[in-house]
């Protein structure tokens, strides 16, 4: 059996994972129409069950928590009962599911917004970055992402009851658990990094105060869900993608991850800069040095290969990897790495938008 150490069981809260094998959250832009998953999204998920754990592509948790055409959300009746048929296809093909819980931010259009408002951001600083955008006439592309508008202090408690509202509907739909997206420049970390944040109220300034909304978004939802085990976090120390900086992404994450430890998670799931090209020494002595302070189960995802994963996890710099495009073209990711196998390419070309072609048509092994 090839690459072991990605094939060991490991517990996590009341679940036990099989393997160290995880499906990385990824948006697909094929949950039409209304934002709601349908059967052609169970099937994909449930082709990709044999995964240790699948985290699903990000979902908003209200309206305005959306940047992109297409993508699912978790806040009305209608997407939870397609979310069921989800968790039920993964469910009955032996696997396990966590809902990613997304917040874009200032990471969208006026276009994509309720009555066509800025997107709200922690300050009014707009991104040099593009959404997808899908217009009233029907005509869709990237954009350039709109100028927001900075949240009022009195608006950060709606917005934390919405983070443990979706948690809670996450479970109402069958999910084992979620994870918080505070990666990848979206909202919440929008509020952690000192670039995107000018506030000078409680949630500006200061690391603590930087990483106060994430820190009472994770301890609402935990208290809504009722395990700690059941919630993750993930980060994306220097990454740049959606136009982040922060000054000092080391004080930054060691106080958040100090912050984790009190909080005894399922997991904290690192994302590498890598996955866009921007790996860099810093990211990934930070990376280490994170997984020294943590102390539970950590997920790292971004640009790895079976061998590479195989050196992490064997040497404990992660616990588990999280593959994203591989997992878009190999269904059967885990029984490739355990024979050894080759994986097929993903075409870049239907990652986003569409339908079957790209997305449930990948062959396994049994099929090709
Ligand atoms: C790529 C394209 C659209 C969205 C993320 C949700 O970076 C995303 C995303 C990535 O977390």
């Amino acid at each position: 059996m090839a690459h072991s150490a990605q094939l060991q069981p490991l517990s996590m809260g009341a679940l036990t994972l099989p393997n160290r094998i995880v499906m990385a959250p990824l948006t697909r832009q094929r949950s039409q129409p209304g934002n709601v998953p349908y059967a052609l999204n169970a099937e994909y998920y449930a082709q990709r069950a044999s995964a240790g754990l699948i985290i699903s592509e990000a979902t908003q948790i209200c309206p305005e928590g959306q940047g992109y055409a297409w993508t699912p959300g978790i806040h009305s009746p209608e997407q939870l009962a397609g979310w069921r048929l989800v968790t039920d296809a993964v469910h009955n093909a032996g696997g396990r599911m966590f809902a990613q819980l997304w917040h874009v931010g200032r990471i969208s259009h006026t276009a994509l917004q309720p009555k066509q408002q800025a997107p709200v951001a922690p300050s009014a600083i707009q991104a040099n970055a593009q959404c997808y955008v899908q217009y009233a006439d029907g005509s869709h592309g990237m954009a350039a992402t709109s100028l927001p508008r900075a949240l009022k202090l009195d608006e950060l408690p709606s917005l934390v009851a919405s983070y443990a509202q979706a948690a809670s509907n996450a479970l109402d739909a069958g999910f084992d658990g979620v994870e918080i997206h505070a990666a990848n420049g979206y909202l919440l970390d929008q509020f952690l990094a000192s670039g995107s944040n000018q506030r000078t109220d409680a949630y500006g300034g200061s690391v603590e105060n930087r990483a106060r909304l994430i820190l009472e978004v994770l301890d609402a939802v935990i208290a809504r869900v009722g395990d700690s085990r059941k919630v993750g976090i993930r980060l994306s120390p220097y990454g740049t993608f959606n136009d982040m900086h922060d000054d000092n992404p080391e004080q930054t994450h060691r106080y958040l991850v100090e912050q984790l430890n009190s909080r005894q998670l399922g997991y904290l799931h690192i994302n590498r800069p890598d996955w866009t090209g921007a790996g860099s020494e810093q990211a990934a002595a930070l990376l280490k040095e994170l997984r020294g302070l943590y102390q539970g189960v950590l997920i790292v995802a971004g640009g790895f290969d079976a061998i590479t994963a195989e050196q992490f996890i064997a040497e404990g710099t992660a616990d588990l990897i999280a593959y994203g495009r591989a997992y878009i073209a190999n269904p059967d990711l885990v029984e490739r790495i355990s024979q050894g196998a080759a994986w097929n390419e993903p075409d870049a070309n239907t990652f986003y938008g569409g339908d079957a072609l790209g997305y449930t048509d990948y062959p396994t092994l049994a099929a090709s």
